[in-house]
């Protein structure tokens, strides 16, 4: 195997077209997540029997053949799909752009590729084009379109299960190419349905997932990352392109949790609002708004972005506890845009009541749990303080006292309601 040269690709990648590209996704915080593809026929079940696992993993987790899944793909039937209704829900949360899986894992495309059968419109008989409905909606709502592209592909001859692959990542999960010739093929295949991405939906983000495989995708000559900076330049591409434990670039992407502290690249980090990425008729369990907002301020405070998903239902509808979470953290992020939108990471010691953000010479400390003492403590904080106020009510300044770079703003008990719940301080400017 080639070894993959990262600094070759510097060249291709320098930090100010980096950070320029960069600027909108920094500002924007909040994102969907889509997760829509033959799997949501399955509803998470197999034959009678609840699968555990993600939803859209059924085809390996039950272990279903090419053939027999095929039929699957050729119930996928989205008659009540209303791209509008998508795109104004995720505009209505307050999320600024959207991410669908246009290929997962399964290999079935959700778009009529010239380059494969295995779509929706040769497969399952869909004459709409589901893609451009949806990222002509984006467009409509001010939202960035962006396309999620599996790099592993269960139906492609190119890639064969590796025998004898153990546990959780079972035999589907780790996969090789049969030959080198193969390879060749898939990764041109790759080129040609990224290519018809951008000329018909002029995606922005690309979201490559399965580099937990091999980044054949990144050897040099081939390396899809130079490709993609070629074809559609000011589209930002996620480091699953390649191994994302060794590749950054242009955003990293760690699964689900957050890291401890702040990273030094930009990321996003994505999240279920139930517990599977595909629609899954049994997973009930919604996280709470509240969770989820305090999830969103976790990452915004360590410099991230929250990709949040919805599994649609085969016909193209949000399942119901979808529906009023998003709704619910649509109140929140409208009433608090000025607090989120365009804020960064915070140099202060993390703490245990909330998180902080900064914008310019502000910090906003949003409040999980209001101290008892209704005393605020900021640690590590530089900058002289002029002024602390509950946000939306700048006109009663607050009184705070300063130890060296500590710093503890008093609270009075009628400021602590779920509408206030965040505190401003002006600094002077540096
Ligand atoms: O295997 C996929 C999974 O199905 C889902 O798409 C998530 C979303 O980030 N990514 C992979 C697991 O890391």
């Amino acid at each position: 195997l080639m070894t993959f040269n990262i600094q070759a690709l510097d060249q291709a990648t320098n930090q100010k077209d980096l950070d320029q590209r960069m600027e909108w996704f920094n500002d924007a915080k909040f994102g969907m997540f889509i997760h829509w593809g033959a799997y949501s026929v399955l509803k998470g079940s197999w034959q009678g029997k609840e699968m555990e696992f993600y939803a859209e993993w059924i085809q390996a987790k039950a272990d279903i053949p090419k053939e027999q899944y095929v039929k699957v793909a050729e119930r996928f039937n989205p008659e009540q799909f209303d791209a509008d209704a998508w795109a104004k829900a995720a505009y209505e949360a307050g999320m600024k752009y959207m991410v669908i899986t246009t290929k997962h894992h399964e290999g079935f495309c959700l778009w009529d590729s010239q380059y494969t059968k295995y779509d929706i419109k040769d497969t399952a008989g869909i004459d709409r084009d589901l893609l451009g409905e949806l990222s002509a909606a984006c467009k409509k709502y001010g939202l960035k379109f962006g396309t999620y592209y599996s790099t592993i592909d269960w139906h492609h001859d190119s890639q064969k299960p590796v025998e004898g692959a153990k546990g959780h990542w079972n035999k589907w999960a780790k996969i090789e190419m049969v030959s080198p010739q193969k390879k060749k093929e898939y990764v041109q295949y790759m080129k040609n349905q990224l290519q018809e991405l951008v000329d018909r939906y002029d995606t922005q983000i690309f979201w490559f997932d399965g580099d937990w495989n091999d980044f054949w995708t990144m050897e040099d000559g081939e390396d899809l990352y130079r490709f993609l900076r070629k074809i559609q330049p000011n589209a930002i591409i996620n480091n699953r392109v390649a191994k994302r434990k060794e590749f950054k670039y242009d955003f990293g992407t760690p699964e689900n949790q957050t890291p401890g502290e702040k990273l030094d690249y930009y990321w996003e980090a994505c999240w279920t609002i139930n517990h599977s990425w595909g629609y899954k008729a049994h997973d009930k369990k919604w996280k709470s708004s509240q969770v989820l907002i305090q999830k969103l301020l976790d990452i915004n405070s360590k410099g991230g972005n929250l990709l949040l998903n919805v599994g649609p239902t085969p016909e193209g509808t949000f399942p119901d506890g979808c529906i009023d979470r998003l709704a619910q953290m649509g109140q929140w992020t409208k009433m608090h845009g000025e607090v989120l939108y365009g804020t960064e990471y915070a140099p202060v010691k993390r703490p245990s009541w909330g998180r902080v953000l900064k914008k310019g010479n502000s910090l906003f400390l949003h409040v999980f749990d209001w101290p008892q003492n209704q005393q605020l403590k900021v640690e590590g904080l530089a900058g002289s303080l002029q002024k602390a106020y509950v946000f939306k009510q700048a006109n009663e300044a607050l009184q705070f006292e300063i130890d060296d770079q500590n710093f503890t703003i008093k609270i009075p008990k009628e400021a602590y309601d779920e509408n206030s719940s965040v505190v401003v301080l002006e600094f002077s400017p540096e």
